[in-house]
């Protein structure tokens, strides 16, 4: 399996000059992560790759990341518009939760949108964690990034 995500890695390399529609970073900066505890990235990895695509400016935090680093990864980069996180294991949703409870505890909420996604998330526990937006796959996740900013 870790053989097979190298290669998807190294293929969506190969596609992601193909698939770029928007003009580079144009829509501002997108921060995304795996939340604290998960190592999986393909799914994160595509979803970054076709929010790039979108346009944005994607600074991709990779896997197993605290929410400590992430809001000092905003605070490195204080014009980011969309923070989104991944989660892929039933037992790092509670680790999406916290993550979430963290960003929304911020004093910079005000100024961001917060998406979620994964293979156990549904809409319903975005909702219910407080994020603004959640999509199953990486497609509408760019069109989710858009909708969130208004774009
Ligand atoms: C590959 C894989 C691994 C690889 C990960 C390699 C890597 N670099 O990612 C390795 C071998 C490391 C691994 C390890 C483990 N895994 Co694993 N893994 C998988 C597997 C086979 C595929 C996941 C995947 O990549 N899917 C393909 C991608 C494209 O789909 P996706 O991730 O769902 O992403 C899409 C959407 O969810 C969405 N999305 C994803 N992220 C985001 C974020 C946002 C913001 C948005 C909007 C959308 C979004 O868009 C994506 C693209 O369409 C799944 C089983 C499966 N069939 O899904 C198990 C699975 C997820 N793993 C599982 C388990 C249990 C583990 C381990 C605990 C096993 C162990 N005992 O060690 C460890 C945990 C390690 C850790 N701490 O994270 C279980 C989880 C069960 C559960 N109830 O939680 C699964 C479901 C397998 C199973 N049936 O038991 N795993």
């Amino acid at each position: 399996m870790l053989i097979a995500a190298k290669a998807m890695k190294k293929g969506v390399e190969v596609l992601k000059p193909h698939l770029a529609t928007g003009s580079a970073g144009a829509l501002g900066k997108l921060i995304i992560a795996t939340v604290s505890g998960d190592l999986h990235d393909i799914g994160k990895n595509l979803v970054a790759m076709m929010i790039e695509s979108a346009g944005f400016e994607v600074i991709d935090m990779g896997v197993d990341v605290p929410p400590e680093k992430i809001i000092d990864c905003y605070h490195a980069n204080p014009d980011t518009k969309i923070i989104a996180l991944s989660a892929l294991l039933t037992t790092t949703m509670p680790s999406l939760r916290d993550t979430v409870a963290a960003l929304n505890d911020s004093d910079f909420r005000d100024k961001i949108k917060v998406m979620v996604g994964g293979a156990p998330i549904t809409q319903e526990f975005a909702d219910e964690i407080g994020a603004d937006g959640y999509s199953a796959d990486a497609a509408s996740a760019a069109v989710l990034a858009k909708q969130l900013i208004g774009a």
